[in-house]
């Protein structure tokens, strides 16, 4: 796909997400948001997938270590064909494979994950395992920043680094918030690009946003050989709902309809003058 068609399949699956989880009345609604744009770069354009064969030996491995935020994924593994996109409507109802979490009951899906600090790890091995049985696959590990507290993220971090593992590729979704507020204030973690360049990862930082900036990073890994790659992307918690843009409360505040009408307006808003912007092209 074309950075224009990115841009467009980024809101289209904000949309989709808003409803699930109005729907459900349960979900992660600002880490979704902010990281449906690294998402929809690596599903519809970096990752070598397919969905007709989830299990391809040779594909490139997702690891949502950020589990919670795992609306954006359901709707973009229905859309491209994991599952019938009908079974949408039966998140987080009972007896759901769509839970609240990843579930490897689910076609796409590598690993359970949701208790932070785990994905890195599990990473690590998928990414050992490529190199030593000969294998070109890559492995992308999407963690969140409030996440960065777990220890057991610098022990997987010293460990990507240890085995040269130039394949796995670290996302933070650097959003600035977590839970229950600004991450520097319930754990610093500044200067903690720093931190990573010293547990021997090539860092890169950019705009967790925008389409082009993510192709751009995505595209030259492995930029360094023999290093692990991290890509710090400066997101924004809500992005693409002014009212829920980096506002705490809305890490699972669930949309009412009211919410949900405004959402939805402002985001075929910014569908139209997406298109708009490709006439004048
Ligand atoms: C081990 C563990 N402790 C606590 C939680 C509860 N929890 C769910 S989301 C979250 C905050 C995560 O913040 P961040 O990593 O910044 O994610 P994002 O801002 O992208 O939603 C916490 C503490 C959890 N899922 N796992
Ligand atoms: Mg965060």
């Amino acid at each position: 796909m074309e950075i224009r068609e990115l841009k467009a399949k980024a809101i289209q699956i904000r949309m989709d997400l808003l409803k699930i989880i109005h729907r459900a009345k349960t979900g992660h609604t600002g880490g979704s948001l902010s990281n449906t744009d690294i998402l929809t770069a690596l599903y519809y354009r970096v990752m070598k997938i397919d969905p007709r064969n989830p299990k391809w030996e040779e594909r490139d491995r997702f690891i949502a270590s950020k589990g919670h935020s795992v609306e954006s994924l359901w709707c973009i593994l229905a859309d491209l064909g994991f599952f019938p996109k009908e079974e949408l409507g039966t998140y987080s109802q009972f007896g759901t494979r769509l839970i609240g979490h990843p579930n490897n009951k689910v076609p796409g899906i590598e690993m359970n994950t949701g208790a932070l600090g785990h994905g890195l790890a599990i990473s690590v091995g998928m990414a050992l395992a490529a190199k030593r049985d000969g294998k070109s696959y890559r492995v992308f590990c999407l963690m969140g920043d409030g996440e960065q507290a777990e220890g057991s993220v610098w022990e997987a971090a010293m460990a990507g680094a240890h085995y040269k593992l130039d394949n796995l590729v670290g996302i933070i979704d650097r959003n600035r918030l977590q839970i229950s507020g600004s991450t520097e204030d319930v754990m610093g973690l500044e200067p903690l690009e720093e931190k990573w360049k010293a547990f021997g990862w090539h860092v890169v930082s950019i705009d967790g946003n925008d389409m082009a900036s993510l192709i751009e990073a995505f595209e030259a890994v492995p930029e360094v050989a023999g290093k692990p790659t991290l890509i710090m992307a400066n997101t924004v918690k809500g992005k693409g709902v002014s009212f829920a843009e980096n506002v705490p409360h809305w890490h699972h505040h669930v949309p009412n309809d009211e919410e949900l009408e405004k959402a939805l307006a402002e985001l075929s808003a910014a569908l139209d003058q997406l298109k708009q912007e490709e006439q004048v092209q």
